[in-house]
Order: C-alpha cells, then structure tokens, then sequence
C-alpha cells in the first residue's frame, strides 16, 4: 500500500529532501501508517522547534500520503472520509495578464469566455516576469510599476525594480477600465503581493472600495498583521490573506479577530491537510472563508488534496490553480478537470492520482531553471526600490 503527499517548497526544496529522509524516515518507520494524527503531532514536535516552512513542507508530504493511504484502504476519495461533498465541484479564479488597462480587459473578457466569473488582475509575484521558467504560475509581473524604472525616477542601481506608487496607480486605472467595460458581473481580486507599506495598503484598499471587489490579497506582510486592525475599521473591502503563514500564531489572530474574510494558506506550508482541515473548520465558525494558495510552485498532489479541503468544507470561498495539463497531466494521472469555470475531482479512492515516476524521472528538479532562478536553484534574488531599498519579492 502506498500514498502521495505534496511537499513541494520551490525555492528550498532539497532541504525538505533533507528533512523527510535524514529526520521523518527514521522517526515513522515501523509505525502504523493509519495513526495519522498522531504521526503529524510525533513529526510536529520532534524537532522541538516548530512551524517553519521546511519542516512544515517535509511534515505535509507524509500527511497527505497517510490520507491517501487511508482513503486507499477504505475504497474511498479522501473528501468523502471528510463528511463527503457539500458541493459538486470548486469554483476556481483565472489570472488576467497584461501590462495596460485594455490588455487586462481583454484577457478578463477571454476568462469569462471559458467560463471563470472570478479573475484576478495585475500586480502579485515577480515570478511572471520576463525570463522566468513560469513556475509559481501566480499572478502577472509587477510590470505596473516594474522594470528600469518609470519617467518618474532612475534606479540608483542595476537590481530589478519596484515602484510603489506607479503601480497603485496604474491598479486603480485596470479596475476602472475593468468596470467600465465589463460591468460588475465578472468578481475581481488583485495580489498586492505584501509589496507595500501599511499606510500605502490602507489606502489602496479604500481605493478600491468603489471597484467592489472579491478580494484583495496579501495587502500587508506577515509582520505587519497588527494593521489589518486598521484597515479593517477603514474599508469594506474584502481582504485574503496568508500564503506566506506557516503558523497557528498568523492565522488564528486574524481569524478569530474577524479581520480577513478569506484565508488563503499555502496547504504544504502549514504542514499538509491535517492541519488545513482545522483552520478550515475554525474559520467557519468565524464567517472566514477558504481560498487556499494554489499557483504552479504547488504539486499536483497538493491541488487535488486541497481541492478534497474544497468539496467537503461548507465555508469554501474560491479556488486559485488546479487545472494541470501538459507533461504534468501524464505524470499525474487522474488529475481534476475543469468545466464552466469549475474543478471536478474524480471519485476513486484516496487522491485517485497515479504517478508514472519513471516519466518524472525526465523532468528532474530544476532542469528548466533559467537565468537567477537556476543560480539561485529555485530562490528568489533581490527587487529594489529605485533608491535601492530591497522590498519583499
Ligand atoms: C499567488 C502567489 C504566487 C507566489 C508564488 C511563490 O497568489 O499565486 O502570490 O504568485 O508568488 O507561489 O512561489
Ligand atoms: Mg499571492
């Protein structure tokens, strides 16, 4: 019997390799496999220090298998082991590129053709930009205020860069554009991407009031979690927040405090489904949303296992990512499909994905890295304000 778990920490990835093998191997060995969260507690704890992305990620390829295994076992899909679906399939959000208002347009417009009435447009992580491999297939480049610098300023430097206040303008004129020519039928989000100072985010958010968004992700940092108690007392506008968590101590706050509306925790980061599983429940019990992470740095594995969160948590809000196709769709065998703006999941036992580990075997880590990302072997470099001030990526 065996069971597939997503792990998958792109930008330090082969120390999770490290911690599974040096440290998870020899601690679960001969242990029951069925004991699920007792085994998540004992990886949890044994490293006495906890709730960090690499110990986290290596603790979520075990949980999701153990899940998987256990789905095998009971002949079931693991969403049905969850209490079953309370709806059909998930709806998922599209991303609209583009670097002018009526390119955004236009790319909303082809969204909603194939049936997305959720599309989030501009802004969010570097890793569209120009050169990049197109993993993390997260939002657009930050080409709004991107680049060698706008005819505002020079960069004082040769780092790629950042402007702040040209791309909250230029965010404001993609809505205004969006909304006039598509009306307020099509649900709009953007990904501030934590690239801002609190004061710039608070007033960006109440900006974007008129525009009635679906939501406005990561506005602030982690770090700066203290001020989503003042912008919630100064805008309406829906805030989704948390890929970056990989601790209780982020979420549970923000949740309890009713200060976000939607929670959007990256599944591998906060240690795999075992633990998901609760925040969705907490979150219900708050009127808190789901709307888990799902850009191309999340396996297969780790789509499918949040779409199961998907089907079978009555608070699901929406879902980013999840259609694989291609090579990947070969290696994965049995992965969701997409119809209407919808991810169908398939009803064979655990995940009910197959992997053909031999035609992986040709795609191995990192062989299509280009430029800084191979260097840097799946990291991320610098992104600097034109002074040279480094700003989170
Ligand atoms: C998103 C994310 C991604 C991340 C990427 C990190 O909302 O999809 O912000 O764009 O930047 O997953 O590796
Ligand atoms: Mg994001």
């Amino acid at each position: 019997m065996y069971g597939y778990g997503c792990a998958t920490f792109t930008q330090r990835a082969d120390l999770v390799v490290a911690a599974v093998e040096k440290y998870l191997r020899p601690l679960l060995v001969g242990r029951p496999a069925d004991r699920i969260e007792d085994a998540w507690q004992l990886c949890y704890s044994s490293s006495y220090w906890r709730n960090g992305p690499v110990l986290n990620n290596a603790i979520s390829g075990v949980d999701e298998a153990l899940w998987d295994i256990k789905g095998r076992q009971a002949g079931m899909p693991v969403y049905d082991l969850w209490g079953g679906k309370v709806r059909e399939a998930a709806q998922m959000f599209a991303n609209a590129r583009g670097t002018d208002p009526k390119q955004v347009v236009d790319s909303v417009r082809q969204a909603m053709a194939q049936g997305y009435r959720h599309v989030r447009v501009g802004g969010g992580g570097r890793e569209q930009g120009a050169g990049s491999s197109g993993r993390g297939a997260g939002a657009p480049a930050p080409e709004a205020g991107g680049g060698r610098g706008t005819a505002a300023g020079k960069a004082l430097h040769d780092a790629p860069v950042f402007e702040r206040g040209p791309a909250l303008r230029r965010m404001l004129e993609i809505f205004e554009a969006c909304r006039k020519e598509l009306g307020f039928e099509v649900e709009l989000m953007h990904d501030m991407h934590e690239r801002y100072d609190p004061r710039e985010a608070i007033q960006f958010a109440k900006d974007c009031e008129r525009f009635k968004l679906y939501f406005l992700e990561d506005p602030l940092s982690p770090e700066d979690i203290e001020w989503f108690r003042q912008m919630r007392s100064q805008c309406a506008t829906p805030i989704a927040m948390g890929e970056l968590f990989n601790s209780p101590h982020e979420w549970n706050p923000l949740i309890a405090g009713r200060l976000i509306d939607f929670i959007r925790i990256h599944v591998s980061q906060a240690g795999g489904v075992t633990p998901c599983r609760k925040v969705a429940i907490m979150a219900e019990q708050f009127g808190v949303k789901t709307a888990w992470h799902g850009p191309g740095d999340v396996s297969p594995i780790g789509h499918t296992a949040q779409l199961h969160l998907d089907l079978s948590s009555h608070n699901f809000g929406i879902q980013e990512g999840g259609l694989i196709t291609g090579v990947a769709a070969e290696i994965f065998k049995g992965c969701a499909t997409f119809k209407d703006g919808y991810l169908w999941a398939g009803d064979a036992p655990g995940w009910g994905i197959e992997v053909d580990e031999k035609l992986a075997a040709k795609y191995p880590f990192g062989a299509n890295e280009q430029g800084e990302r191979g260097r840097l072997n799946g990291g991320w470099g610098d992104l600097r304000l034109l002074d040279g001030t480094l700003i989170k990526p």
